[in-house]
């Protein structure tokens, strides 16, 4: 394997889904595969609720503080738009990032509230496209058997069957679909073969592009 060639650029590889899919777990076996290569990768979260921005999010998730639906989807966004050089000069620099949510959950949340999906979209604009995204796919009753879920906003199963449906019209035939009800080592596997392969195209010169392409 060419894996960790110094010239070439990192992927970038997305996994989104409803809560509960499985994503977080199946992110961080998915690092320490390609770590395992030798291959320069790190795991990135959105909402990242470390920065002014994301404690604000935060707030809103928790209940804490109430925001209209419009002003929470700008700080989602502006929580992605404050992280994007970063992750340029990252891929740049040949490090593959796997990223917990980026803008399909952006614009996935805020439709199923109800708000125009074009609006949705618009202040993603000219953040970095995603090599990859893996869709973990759960039918959200599956996803509520899960252990239950928190308290957080959006955790209840008649918002999540409406976050199943945005999703389902966002997802293109570019999105790879994983069935998440799968044993979890079988889920792994898959991502694994997708990604490595993804990865290999980046290195080969893949160019980055930018949303929405
Ligand atoms: P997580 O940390 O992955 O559990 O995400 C927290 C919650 O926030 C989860 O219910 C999904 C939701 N969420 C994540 N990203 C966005 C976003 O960009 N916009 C909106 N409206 N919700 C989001």
């Amino acid at each position: 394997l060419s894996i960790g060639n110094n010239d070439s650029r990192g992927a970038l590889i997305v996994l989104e889904g409803l809560d509960r899919c499985g994503k977080t777990s199946q992110s961080s076996r998915l690092l320490s595969y390609l770590d395992s290569f030798g291959h320069s990768v790190e795991l990135l979260r959105f909402p990242d609720r470390s920065t002014n921005v994301g404690q604000m999010i935060s707030a809103y998730l928790s209940k804490q503080s109430h925001l209209n639906d419009h002003t929470i989807h700008l700080l989602f966004s502006a929580n992605r738009w404050e992280k994007r050089s970063m992750m340029e000069t990252k891929l740049k620099a040949g490090t593959t990032l796997i990223v917990d949510r980026y803008s399909y959950s952006g614009v996935a949340y805020s439709f199923a509230k109800g708000i125009d999906i074009e609006w949705c979209k618009a202040p993603e604009i000219g953040l970095l496209a995603p090599d990859l995204v893996l869709y973990l796919d759960i039918p959200p009753e599956k996803a509520a058997e899960r252990g239950g879920y928190g308290d957080e906003r959006y955790d209840h199963l008649e918002f999540q069957k409406k976050v199943a449906q945005c999703f389902q019209i966002l997802c293109d035939s570019s999105w790879k679909i994983i069935d998440a009800c799968q044993a979890m080592e079988d889920v792994e596997k898959q991502l694994q073969e997708t990604a490595l392969d993804r990865v290999i195209t980046c290195q080969k010169g893949k160019p980055l592009s930018f949303l929405w392409r």
